[in-house]
């Protein structure tokens, strides 16, 4: 995979007939930690998200609030804004299908497509679900709906059309390759044998309705809003001056992170449409997976959403970046409990985590004047303790670079499991009297090794990390992950420490009183 400096990963824009939920929260979340992630691990990062605001599903939301679009959109994109906000992600921009920029960008993408000779003018007649804001074949429709469950309505208008059917040995010679394009591989497997049965070309203008972008040269056409929406990778990247800096350095994307509910657009008509422009397609389109409420589907009718604020308030902020990441693999599906969520908080945060941080720093405040202790001579043990620390980051990097999130969490979990273990074994508490140097070392160990952990957790519990990190005074300047290693900046003894004070409270039931 790709190893230049700069890292672009982007979310889907989501689009604002409603407002956020946990899905969208989930999908900005693993992007953050991946940001935060290559930021920490000195990369260039560009992290971009955004709202989708074209087409007749947002059109029609409008109009049942009884708004114009464009003020409908305004402050349906601010709830997703705002979100930003209240779950402390880090993206570099914002961007929204109803700004300048983006307009410009998708009219030449256009252009380029019709001066290749990639697209004509014919005449559509089939299905169209506004919900899923896609075309569907007849064959393709379960008892009269999408595959999806959406509704489906018949369409029948004059249309321009995008030739799919001749990118069909081009994508199949893409795939092969760059065997890493599609992730989960489960999900490449499929998006190939989609792309084996062959391809029809695709309708992309509509004309029953207003609220797009209009085709240049013939406005009684808007252009379809999936190719309004994928072209907001690169719009916001200021194409199509594709020699300005921000397209030379982050061009091609190293990974569109999406749910698996749109990964057709993503990895057959977005590269395809790429192609027909001259541009090169993204390095990777990851697909996570889709969650579910106490084993049920979310949805309106239900009236099981999830709202994220809800989850922030009630568990905490760190805590819920936390449970959804651990929770599930990255990639496969995943079901929202409350009573996990409690025993994930109360068991590997204020137990494991916390206690440990809690219970080393008590010690250094008691037995060591509040001060880093002196690491005096280490013994193998320590080293041992030590040396896993130091390779933390290595093998996190690993999963990181192949969207294994869990897997990356799961790493440093298993090295605050090793200190505990550590802790328990040496008894820094006995040794206090009967070796106070051992001690100091056995404690310093400790405070290094926490000070691994915290650096580590950094991109997924930002707050709380950080608050670790103030425990252990580590200055602004530290807290990189060049700062970790046999190489890196290790405490110096004698620095004072603020007095130590609880960073993961447990979760008590409300009606526990
Ligand atoms: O599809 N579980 O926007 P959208 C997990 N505008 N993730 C979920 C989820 C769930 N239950 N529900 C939603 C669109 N998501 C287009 C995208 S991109 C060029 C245009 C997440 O508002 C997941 O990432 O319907 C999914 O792909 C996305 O929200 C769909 O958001």
């Amino acid at each position: 995979m790709s190893q230049r400096d700069a890292f672009y990963v982007t979310t889907p824009i989501y689009y604002v007939n409603d407002v956020p939920h946990i899905g969208h929260a989930y999908t900005t979340l693993a992007c953050d930690v991946i940001a935060r992630f290559m930021r920490l691990d000195g990369r260039r990062v560009h992290f971009l998200t955004g709202t989708d605001e074209h087409g007749q599903k947002v059109e029609k939301a409008a109009r049942e609030a009884g708004m114009e679009p464009k003020a409908f959109t305004d402050q349906v994109s601010e709830r997703f804004r705002e979100l930003l906000r209240v779950m402390d992600f880090s993206p570099d921009d914002f961007i929204r299908t109803t700004e300048e920029r983006h307009v410009r960008a998708v009219q030449t993408l256009w252009t380029r497509m019709v001066e290749g000779g990639w697209i004509y003018l014919g005449k559509y007649a089939g299905w169209y679900s506004v919900r899923d804001e896609a075309y569907y074949a007849e064959s393709e429709l379960v008892d009269g709906r999408a595959p999806t469950g959406a509704p489906v309505e018949w369409v029948e208008e004059p249309s321009y059309f995008f030739r799919l059917s001749a990118f069909q040995e081009r994508l199949l010679r893409f795939y092969e390759s760059h065997p890493d394009f599609v992730g989960p591989a489960t999900r490449f497997n499929e998006v190939v044998s989609f792309v084996r049965q062959g391809l029809q070309d695709l309708s992309i203008s509509r004309t029953t309705f207003r609220w797009g972008i209009p085709v240049p040269g013939d406005p009684a056409h808007v252009i379809y809003v999936w190719v309004d929406a994928l072209t907001n990778y690169i719009s916001a990247l200021g194409y199509p001056d594709v020699d300005g800096e921000l397209f030379r350095t982050f061009w091609p994307a190293d990974v569109h992170v999406i749910g698996k509910d749109i990964l057709r657009f993503h990895a057959v008509y977005w590269p395809a449409f790429l192609m027909a422009a001259g541009l090169e397609p993204p390095r990777r389109v990851f697909a996570h997976g889709w969650w579910t409420n106490e084993g049920q589907k979310i949805s309106k009718s239900l009236g099981n959403v999830i709202d994220p604020h809800a989850l922030v308030a009630r568990y905490g902020l760190d805590q819920t970046r936390y449970y959804l990441l651990r929770e599930v693999p990255f990639g496969q599906d995943g079901d929202f409990r409350h009573e996990s969520m409690v025993r994930r908080i109360n068991h590997e945060l204020a137990n494991d985590y916390g206690n440990l941080v809690q219970r080393v720093l008590a010690m250094i405040r008691r037995y060591c004047e509040g001060r880093v202790p002196d690491p005096g001579e280490l013994a193998p043990d320590d080293e041992a303790l030590l040396a896993r620390a130091h390779n933390c980051l290595a093998a996190m990097r690993a999963h990181m670079e192949a969207q294994a999130l869990h897997r990356a969490l799961d790493e440093v979990f298993g090295l605050i499991g090793e200190a505990n273990r550590y802790v328990d074994a040496m008894a820094p508490w006995a040794l206090r009297r009967s070796d106070p140097a051992r001690a100091a070392t056995v404690l310093w160990t400790l405070a290094e090794t926490i000070r691994h952990v915290a650096t580590l957790t950094l991109p997924f519990m930002p707050q709380s990390s950080g608050r670790i990190l103030d425990l252990l005074a580590v200055p602004a300047a530290a807290r990189t992950f060049r700062a970790l290693g046999a190489e890196g900046q290790p405490l110096r003894p004698g620095t004072p420490l603020p007095p130590p004070s609880p960073v993961f409270p447990r979760y008590v039931e409300e009606d526990a009183g």
